[in-house]
């Protein structure tokens, strides 16, 4: 069985606190933040994910700690959260004087107690709730308040979907969204489609550029059934159509992100096609594109993803 992945990549690293490891009862796991400079506003935003854990109580719980370490406040602590979704939680605190952020994970008796997971961790100046803040960045679809630019030729059971939370199949299908666990992602849903049906999402019309286009995204690939997804580029002067991605088959439990780095000088759309697999375990999902003009920035990632899994579960059609 797959292990869950981190949230940056889906195959990176992230810290975890309560591990079976730690033998003694009582335990409490605390992570320093920097020190921090007074008097200004912050916002704090990190994930997490939860496995296992009885009651919430003090699974996870963020303080600041004024630097005297004399006085600690609690700012946020965790209420009931779904299991093995990686949850956004973003707080916004300003103090007087210079503090650092701690998490704080208590285990109080051993057997009780799961697993607590964190991972990109962020502390940027000014309000969370920012208006500024609140907007996607130009180029960006989360699909929290629609689906932006994309458009289907056709709109049936068979299309994409916009969906939040599990799909309706169970081990199939993303537990939630990949922006914050609780947000929307797009679907197809394979009880709705027959084998080798396919589903086609088009971008807006993109920009030619001289030298690179990076496109990244985040998708889930789970289910014994998975079919195939593909990225295409179409050049809307003659319509002519360029793979420049493929997936086949399951490939994480988690959502996995995609870099593709492509040249196109020309008006053109990206096309996002999901085919369906053998069975209704065949759910595919998509999350957080991005068009940018220019190379990736961090493109040294691409190796270790594209070279994941492509032919596992190798299904032919
Ligand atoms: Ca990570
Ligand atoms: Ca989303």
């Amino acid at each position: 069985m797959y292990r869950a992945g981190d949230h940056t990549t889906g195959l990176g690293y992230y810290l975890l606190a309560n591990t079976k490891f730690t033998s003694q009862p009582g335990y409490i796991g605390r992570l320093y933040g920097p020190s921090l400079p007074g008097n200004l506003q912050y916002c704090l935003r990190f994930y997490y994910a939860i496995y296992g854990f009885l009651k919430m109580s003090d699974t996870l719980a963020v303080y600041i700690f004024e630097e005297n370490h004399v006085v600690q406040e609690k700012i946020w602590s965790l209420l009931e959260s779904p299991r093995g979704v990686w949850m956004q939680a973003e707080i916004s605190f300003k103090k007087p004087m210079p503090t650092k952020v701690v998490f704080m994970s208590l285990c109080k008796s051993f057997w009780d107690c799961g697993l607590v997971a964190l991972d990109d961790i962020t502390i940027q100046l000014g309000s969370c709730s920012s208006p500024e803040r609140l907007l996607p960045a130009p180029g960006e679809c989360t699909f929290e308040q629609g689906e932006c630019a994309f458009t289907q030729e056709k709109r049936n059971r068979s299309s994409w979907h916009r969906r939040r939370g599990e799909t309706p199949t169970s081990y199939t299908g993303p537990k939630g969204d990949h922006t914050t666990g609780v947000g929307y992602y797009m679907y197809i849903e394979a009880s709705h489609m027959v084998y080798g049906q396919k589903a086609h999402l088009l971008s807006g019309s993109l920009r030619g550029v001289p030298g690179k286009h990076c496109l990244t995204f985040f998708y889930h690939m789970y289910g014994a059934g998975t079919g195939l997804l593909s990225v295409y580029v179409k050049k809307e002067e003659n319509g002519e159509e360029s793979l420049l991605w493929k997936r086949r088959g399951e490939q994480s439990i988690s959502w996995l992100r995609a870099l593709i780095e492509y040249s196109c000088e020309r008006q053109h759309q990206i096309i996002f096609e999901a085919i369906r697999g053998v069975s209704i375990r065949s759910d595919i999902a998509i999350d957080d594109v991005k068009f940018q003009a220019g190379p990736c920035a961090d493109m040294e990632d691409t190796t270790q993803s594209s070279g994941y899994s492509e032919d596992l579960n190798e299904i032919e059609y």
